[in-house]
């Protein structure tokens, strides 16, 4: 392949709903673009990016992955990503290493609650957005619905640059509004597209859609208004040029027409991709210095080399393989560079492109690209590597926190040590899982994203790794917390002949805000206790609140201030004062009015409205707090906040009730205090289970 500088490249992630045809729209651009010789189906398993054996059994994207098109001598890189609710995090980190967002939309459903959550981010992002309605082949695909739905929930200023030709089975070309053409298309699959005059049917309406991108156009810079009151129109010229710089400004979203599955409109996509979409070159990317200050990092082969770092992938049979952009500088195979987030060197011995799974090395990387490298010892994602003296690092990415742990067994005896490398080496790709060992029960704990995340955790532990893990039900992540202040006294003392064991201590606990944690303040004075004994006393307190007080789950949001204590010339060591810390603890704890927490979540259920009604009363006995009320189109929106442990059934709830016609989307808010009633269950279940282990141990 040719090297391409940076202002050939466009950096683009496919992004929207699950099931919107993003997959299926990256193999249909490959086979345009000559990339592949075979037009892959997701129906059959044989696209570029759904690679994984899990991928091809769901159906589903759970992993973003990296292909790239030649096309009108321009490279765009394509990440596709997935839009089951689980993943999104996924597509999250691709967007930081986009320089424009494809936003694709099923013509039939419109807008769905995924888009809405990726469409935030790129906003977040200040991301120019590119929609593709795709699935204009199927019944009841509905350009003028789509679009309806797009203003609501997206922006008022998403606007057609192109007009479907055909409706439904007929749908097979575009109507070009910039240039004024028809594009059709051969349909079965082959891309092969014929340029013609506009079709006397589309003629009035493709006028009047024109009209209405010059219109939006102009309004979006002041400059191309006055023109256009002057002249009552703008030039081709104008037009184009205008498009483009009000996409990069984020103030349109031009929309284009596509059926992936029969390949109609996708070259006309890739056209507008280079037209109005950026080069790398076009949008810096956001940095830190050394003191947390903000700058920006714009891409070009002079700058020094920075890397950041968005996604790891853990092969066992390949190692790791670390996938990156180049934001700056020129990365060159077998070079050593600098990981700053680490402060570690690491050898780029084979730096390579990908195309789904399949690997070819490049002798180097311009600034702007995406690429990949094997083997790297220390990296993780989120690291920033490069020059050793430039004091740059990007924004590591935010994982969300996990909402719900499986207790794990290996189906076989023996097998904990090779689950526990298997799932660290897993964790690595994937930071929205976590692994941990129940302090109180002993049990493996597997957490993530939702019940769909751990199953396919899980069938990647099997199938990558060979070991076989029995789930249990699933666990809530509890916590403890105090709701009165109180002092406390904790004595340790042992006289054994020898030495002995003295500490002692006098300590304040108080309650902190919500997601506080844990603090600890040393307020001793005049040496009652000597200074070395403190962080003891620390350890003791720590290791005390960690295994709980009313049902063994970590004690949070409360503040220790050592005040006082004693000492023992001879008999004080840490020990004694770990002792004391833990014991003033306990004490504390039995006058503090402690209270059980538990994760509540932000839901969003969109349904259609009959069944609305059904939905909110679901909710409300789900100890739901409807937050609002949306209707789209024929569709209702509610926002509720519901306890984790209330949405453990709710997927084959809302399945059954809707027909599965309803989707949700469900994210962590915030902890907050479980009703007393249930609190006693809670209490009970853990003394059950406790006892159970100790029957099993002795
Ligand atoms: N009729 C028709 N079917 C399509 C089209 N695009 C995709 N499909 C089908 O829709 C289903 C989902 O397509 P995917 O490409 O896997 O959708 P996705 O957006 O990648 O979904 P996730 O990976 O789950 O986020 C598959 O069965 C495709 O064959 C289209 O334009 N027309
Ligand atoms: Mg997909």
């Amino acid at each position: 392949m040719r090297a391409y500088d940076t202002s050939s490249l466009r950096n683009l992630a496919l992004v929207g709903h699950t099931g919107s045809g993003k997959t299926q729209l990256t193999s249909a651009i490959l086979v345009d673009a000559q990339m592949v010789a075979r037009f892959g189906q997701v129906d059959d398993g044989t696209t570029v990016t759904d690679f994984d054996e899990e991928e091809i059994a769901r159906k589903h994207t759970l992993s973003s992955s990296l292909a790239y098109a030649e096309w009108n001598r321009h490279k765009i890189n394509l990440i596709d990503t997935p839009g089951v609710a689980n993943f999104l995090s996924d597509a999250r980190a691709a967007l930081r290493v986009a320089d424009a967002a494809v936003v694709v939309v099923d013509a039939v459903a419109g807008v769905m609650v995924s888009t809405e959550k990726v469409w935030a981010v790129a906003e977040e992002l200040a991301l120019p957005r590119l929609i593709v309605l795709n699935r204009l082949d199927r019944d009841r695909a509905s350009m003028a619905r789509a679009m309806d739905s797009l203003r609501e929930a997206c922006s008022r200023t998403c606007i057609p640059i192109q007009l479907p030709i055909g409706e439904e089975r007929n749908f097979r070309g575009v109507v070009d509004l910039i240039g004024m053409r028809a594009r059709t298309f051969r349909t079965d699959g082959s891309g092969t597209m014929t340029e013609g005059d506009i079709p006397a049917d589309l003629a009035e309406a493709a006028a009047a859609a024109r009209e209405a991108l010059v219109e939006m156009v102009a309004e979006a810079d002041e400059t191309l208004m006055e023109k256009f009151f002057e002249a009552g129109s703008l030039t081709q010229e104008q037009l184009v040029a205008g498009l483009r710089a009000a996409t990069l400004a984020g103030r349109l979203f031009p929309v284009v027409c596509t059926s992936a599955t029969l390949n109609v409109g996708i070259q006309p996509l890739l056209d507008a991709a280079i037209a109005y979409l950026p080069s790398p070159a076009e949008r810096a990317m956001r940095t830190l210095d050394a003191t947390g200050a903000e700058g920006t990092r714009t891409a070009s082969d002079r700058e020094p080399l920075a890397i950041f770092v968005w996604k790891t992938i853990a092969d066992p049979f390949a190692g790791r393989i670390t996938m990156f952009r180049v934001v700056s500088g020129v990365l060159k195979t077998d070079s050593t560079v600098h990981n700053r987030t680490r402060d570690t060197d690491e050898r780029m011995a084979h730096v390579m492109l990908l195309q789904g799974k399949t690997q070819t090395q490049v002798p180097e990387v311009h600034a702007g690209d995406l690429a990949a490298v094997a083997k790297l010892k220390d990296t993780l994602t989120g690291d920033t590597l490069g020059d050793r003296n430039d004091p740059i690092v990007f924004p590591p990415i935010k994982f969300p926190e996990p909402v719900l742990a499986y207790a794990i067994e290996p189906k076989t005896r023996g097998d904990e040590d090779k689950i526990s490398t298997s799932i660290h080496r897993l964790e690595e790709e994937d930071p929205t899982i976590h692994y941990s060992r129940d302090p109180q029960t002993k049990e493996l704990l597997l957490a993530g994203q939702g019940q769909l995340h751990i199953e396919v955790t899980v069938a990647k532990l099997k199938r990558r790794f060979g070991v076989e893990v029995n789930l249990k039900p699933p666990h809530i992540p509890y916590r403890e917390t105090i709701t009165a202040a109180t002092e406390a006294h904790g004595r340790h003392k042992k006289q054994t002949g020898g030495h002995g064991q003295f500490g002692d201590c006098k300590i304040k606990l108080e309650p902190l805000p919500r997601g506080a944690e844990f603090e600890f303040v040393d307020d001793i004075f005049g040496g009652a206790i000597p200074r070395q004994f403190v962080p003891a006393i620390e350890k003791g307190v720590q290791d005390a609140r960690n295994r709980g007080y009313l049902a063994g789950y970590p004690v949070v949001d409360f503040r220790v201030t050592v005040i006082d204590g004693s000492f023992h010339p001879v008999d004080s060591n840490e020990l004694s004062f770990k002792m004391a810390g833990s014991l003033a603890f306990k004490d504390g704890m039995s006058r503090a009015h402690p209270t059980i927490l538990e994760p509540v979540m932000d839901v969003e259920v969109y349904a259609p409205s009959d069944y609305a009604g059904d939905l909110m009363g679901d909710l409300n006995s789900r100890r739901g707090r409807i937050g609002g009320m949306d209707t789209r189109g024929a569709t209702t929106i509610i926002k509720a906040q519901v306890p984790m442990s209330e949405m453990l059934t709710y997927e084959q709830f809302l399945t059954s009730a809707t027909s599965a016609r309803g989707t949700y989307h469900m994210e962590f808010s915030h902890y907050d205090e479980v009703p007393s009633h249930l609190q006693t269950k809670i209490i009970a279940a853990a003394r059950a289970e406790r006892e159970g282990v100790e029957v099993e141990e002795s």
